[in-house]
């Protein structure tokens, strides 16, 4: 059987045997396939060097191999705070705004790509399957071919694919777009992001798309589909059940004091649409006196991304936004808003998300949003709570049994959350049912197979012959 070489920015060593909820998403995602495939996973350590020296430190615990390499001051600030967070992401998320473009990030971009290819090039034989993550690495492909590599090469946009006439705002643009056609497989997280890309295929780069989703631009041809990530269901249904979990749990209800619990946990980015939140509650505050000292929402996010300014200033406004809430409706014995910036480990959110009435995700744009799935999967079935989620996301497009609404309007919130915590049991368990279902049947296990699938059934780029 091929091995399966998996490549991403960063690489947390998934530990086999640590608590649950330890460890991030994606480690334990990718874990159970890379012991399945004998895999090896790439990327960069989190850790900076003098002069980037291409050597690779090669781990391996309970099955599973991770080659790791450290990388410059330069390649860090400009290649990941500069081209990937300040550049891409914005973009990605509709935010043209705080887009930045600087020669010097595109130019570290392209370097650090570079030195990803020619630093794996070396460990993949020729019939492994690769498997490139994200937004960090659109180029990598192209890189690897340079390398001379035929494998097949896959890649999946973790977050959304922006519409064509905000990616043609980017410099260089067709330069990135047409690097990834050098993939076998392009996975993107749902039909949306999936049509802009075709779109822009069409109109910027004069491609066709076949009946088969296949996509033919000149002699390329790739395949693109819709891969919606899940959660990891089975372990997280376990972490629920331990003993962190409640003590978690009853940590919150004891604490709530009998009031109705509103949750919301994200990493503390513009994307999540935080203010906005926190202004639709404002209003729910203003319009129904009825339901202070009975209400209280808990937002949890911890800062991410410190070296990028946009984050601190987000973080500002945000510190400044609870307590004018806080000052403008506390009493005595009534904060309306508990805004806590720290992480919690997965164990611990799931006590959270079980000991709240009402979830509450709202991000403007979001390629999926991982946390809406966990707090499904973490209710209570004979008393559920309700899901309150922003049609932005690409969770939307799975979970229609949520409280949709446009994460951009006080009042769709206000109103959200009012038939949230009004909502009588059976329509809060039909509602939970639908969505625990499909949580549940399409998890991550389901989309690495389905991925895995798919990619191994591309031709091999040797065999391909293409009518131009
Ligand atoms: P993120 O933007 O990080 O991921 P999300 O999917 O919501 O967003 O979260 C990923 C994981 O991080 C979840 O397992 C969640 O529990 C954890 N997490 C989030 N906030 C946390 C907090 N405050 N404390 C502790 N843990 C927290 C990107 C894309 C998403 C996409 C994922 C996976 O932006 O759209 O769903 O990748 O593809």
């Amino acid at each position: 059987m091929s091995r399966l070489i998996v490549i991403s920015n960063r690489v947390s060593a998934p530990k086999g045997r640590s608590p649950a909820g330890a460890q991030g998403g994606l480690a334990v995602a990718l874990g159970a396939m890379l012991r399945e495939y004998r895999g090896l996973w790439f990327g960069w350590s989190g850790e900076k060097t003098d002069h980037f020296t291409g050597q690779i430190n090669m781990h391996r615990e309970d099955g599973i191999t991770t080659a790791t390499i450290d990388l410059e001051e330069q390649d860090v600030d400009e290649y990941y705070n500069g081209y990937a967070n300040r550049t891409l992401w914005p973009l990605f998320h509709y935010r043209i705004d705080l887009a930045e473009y600087d020669r010097s990030f595109g130019s570290g971009y392209e370097r650090v790509n570079h030195r990803f290819a020619e630093t794996v090039a070396p460990l993949i034989e020729p019939d492994d399957l690769v498997w490139v993550h994200d937004y960090h690495l659109i180029p990598l492909a192209t890189q690897l071919r340079q390398a001379g590599l035929k494998n097949r090469i896959g890649f999946f946009l973790h977050i959304p694919w922006p519409p064509r006439r905000l990616l043609v705002s980017l410099p260089f643009h067709e330069r990135l777009v047409r690097s990834m056609l050098d993939y076998d497989l392009i996975g993107f997280q749902n039909e949306e992001w999936l049509d802009s890309f075709r779109d822009y295929v069409r109109y910027e780069l004069g491609g066709t798309i076949e009946e088969d989703g296949t996509i033919i631009v000149g002699k390329r041809k790739v395949k693109a589909g819709c891969f919606p990530i899940g959660v990891d269901f089975e372990e997280f249904t376990e972490a629920v059940k331990s003993e962190e979990t409640q003590q978690a749990y009853h940590r919150l209800l004891k604490s709530a004091e009998g009031k109705s619990v509103i949750v919301g946990v994200d990493r503390l980015d513009y994307s999540k649409g935080l203010e906005e939140r926190f202004w639709g509650y404002r209003r729910f505050l203003e319009e129904h006196p009825d339901y202070h000292r009975h209400v209280l929402l808990l937002q949890v996010a911890p800062p991410s991304r410190g070296e990028v300014h946009t984050y601190e200033a987000i973080r500002e406004r945000l510190d400044e936004l609870s307590g004018r809430i806080n000052g403008g409706f506390a009493e005595v014995d009534w904060v309306p808003i508990r805004y806590v910036n720290r992480g919690y480990n997965r164990a611990e959110l799931a006590g959270f998300y079980r000991a709240s009435d009402v979830g509450l995700i709202t991000p403007l744009r979001d390629g999926m949003n991982l946390v809406a799935k966990e707090y499904v999967a973490a209710q209570d079935p004979e008393d559920p709570g309700v899901l309150i989620l922003s049609r932005f996301a690409g969770a939307a497009t799975q979970l229609r049994d949520a409280l949709l609404v446009n994460p951009y309007s006080k009042d769709e919130i206000s109103d959200a959350i009012r038939q949230a915590l009004d909502m009588p049991l059976d329509e809060r368990k039909r509602r939970w049912q639908s969505m625990y279902d499909s949580v549940e049947k399409e998890d991550v296990v389901w989309w690495r197979q389905n991925f895995v699938q798919a990619l191994k059934g591309v031709e091999k780029r040797a065999n391909l012959t293409i009518a131009s």
